[in-house]
């Protein structure tokens, strides 16, 4: 069992069930930003569950001779656009970039699951287009939304800035992790697979979420400044920091 696809499975629920331990404390501490930390208790929350289904080995299916395992694709299809939905509550940038973002993460996926199923070169081809629709989303995060944002503060800019190039290098990972494994060319094993997958959700899921709720609680202590000195935040223009720039 030691080191097999259940085992790492396992350790990821409990990672998870952790990681949601941050913003569920938040929901207590900051009502005013309920819809923020719900949005990141669903992401760690939603993981734990398809992990324990994973480690458990529920909803295995096997497809051209491959084990595809359903609550990954579920999982990743219900957290990855709660993360994008994160990232736009911050920037207040509405609901058309949202939608494109969503659209984008939605198709991708969802190629990358046909990818997965059908033999050949409709495998490569529904491959790059995956990762065609990858690159509408990060171009979205990357280059339109920091031109339409409306951040509430300085230090809400940072905290997107952060999480957004946090977010973008992990996901350029997993279509490289794709390619390696046996959903690709072969060259990791299903054991080694979940690992590096399961290490990836991680960073990607339960360190997001910690930055996030660590980034919104200094959200809330300067509001809290703010209000006890009675005082309207006068913002600074975000090109006035030279430091902190994207
Ligand atoms: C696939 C293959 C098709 C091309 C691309 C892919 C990218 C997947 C990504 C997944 C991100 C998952 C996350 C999960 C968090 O727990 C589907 C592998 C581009 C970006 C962040």
């Amino acid at each position: 069992m030691i080191g097999s696809t259940a085992t790492w499975a396992a350790i990821g629920a409990v990672g998870m069930a952790l990681g949601t331990l941050p913003p569920l404390w938040g929901l207590g501490n900051d009502p005013e930003r309920r819809t923020h930390y719900l949005v990141l208790a669903g992401v760690t929350g939603i993981a734990a569950v398809a992990y324990a289904l994973m480690a458990f080995g529920i909803g295995d299916l096997v497809v051209s001779g491959r084990v595809v395992s359903l609550p990954r694709y579920v999982d990743w299809l219900l957290t990855t656009p709660l993360i994008l939905l994160f990232l736009s509550l911050l920037g207040n940038t509405g609901r058309g970039s949202l939608t494109r973002l969503v659209v984008a993460d939605v198709t991708l996926l969802v190629l990358g699951a046909v990818a997965v199923a059908v033999p050949g070169t409709v495998r490569w081809l529904a491959f790059a287009g995956g990762l065609a629709a990858f690159g509408v989303l990060v171009y979205e995060l990357y280059a339109r939304i920091p031109r339409l944002a409306s951040f509430s503060s300085e230090r809400a800019r940072i905290l997107f800035v952060t999480l957004r190039n946090l977010t973008i290098a992990l996901w350029t990972l997993y279509p490289v992790v794709w390619v390696l494994a046996p959903s690709g060319i072969g060259l990791l094993t299903r054991d080694m697979t979940m690992l590096v997958v399961a290490y990836l959700d991680l960073i990607s899921k339960a360190a997001f979420v910690a930055l996030a709720v660590d980034g919104m609680d200094a959200l809330a202590d300067v509001d809290r400044g703010a209000a006890a000195a009675g005082a309207v935040t006068v913002e600074r223009a975000p090109d006035a920091d030279s430091g902190t720039a994207d």
